[in-house]
């Protein structure tokens, strides 16, 4: 095994050159910054996705509300409630469709699965997530999709983010990723089944989002 450096010191790592492309294991490429420069389109995008699906912290089916904060958009998006973990084209608190994808978001995805060797990625859902300081995702696998061959290609914008990264048990040791604004991550190949987490968000004040993280997944889920 090959040491790759570890990305978690969030003072110095920054200053470091980072390759254009890091392969975290066998199908998980990190894409530094691959997204920097749509950050703002990417947040235009997601403003009127959040005015017609605004923010919620849905209910796990044990019970617990979900510190993160959540919306879709596309044919259908991710939705948890008492009966469980599930894809819906209705957005339960509205009772309509969840608003369309827009088309900056979705071309920014089928770029970056292009560039980490995803050459026919169509997602049809995107999840997007918002994390406060505190906040945080606890080790899950994302297996309500019909088709693990697709890919998960994930976005980070705002304030930097700790990711655990562990493997196909959820036993197994997790690696920890500092994620920065602008980074991608496309999960795909053995990797889809990981598990992974995100480690709770630090304080701190970010130019584009303020005082939170936000994190875009995008999916086929059918
Ligand atoms: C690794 N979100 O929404 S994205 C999620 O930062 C989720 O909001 C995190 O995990 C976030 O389900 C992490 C990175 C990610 C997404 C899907 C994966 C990593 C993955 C699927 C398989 C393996
Ligand atoms: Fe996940």
């Amino acid at each position: 095994m090959s040491a790759r450096p570890r990305r978690h010191d969030l003072l110095t790592q920054p200053l470091l050159p980072r390759p254009p492309l890091e392969h975290i294991a066998a199908g998980a490429v990190l894409l530094p910054g691959a997204a920097s420069a749509a950050q703002d389109a990417l947040l235009a995008g997601i403003a009127p996705v959040i005015a017609a699906a605004p923010w919620r912290h849905m209910i796990t089916p044990g019970g617990a509300r979900m510190s993160v904060a959540m919306s879709n958009c596309g044919e259908v998006g991710w939705v948890s409630d008492r009966r469980g973990y599930r894809y819906d084209a209705i957005d339960p608190d509205s009772g309509r469709s969840w608003p369309r994808m827009p088309d900056t978001l979705r071309q920014l995805a089928v770029r970056v699965a292009a560039l980490a060797g995803f050459s026919r990625f169509e997602p049809d859902a995107c999840l997007i997530n918002r994390y406060a300081p505190g906040t945080r995702l606890s080790l899950h696998q994302d297996r309500n999709e019909r088709d693990f061959a697709a890919p998960v290609v994930s976005v980070s914008l705002g304030l930097p983010a700790v990711f655990l990264f562990g493997g196909l048990r959820r036993a197994d040791r997790a690696q920890r990723i500092a994620l920065q604004s602008g980074d991608v991550v496309v999960w795909g190949g053995s990797q889809r089944l990981a598990f992974h987490g995100v480690m709770p968000l630090a304080a701190g004040e970010h130019p584009l989002t303020g005082r939170y993280r936000i994190n875009l997944t995008f999916r086929k889920a059918r």
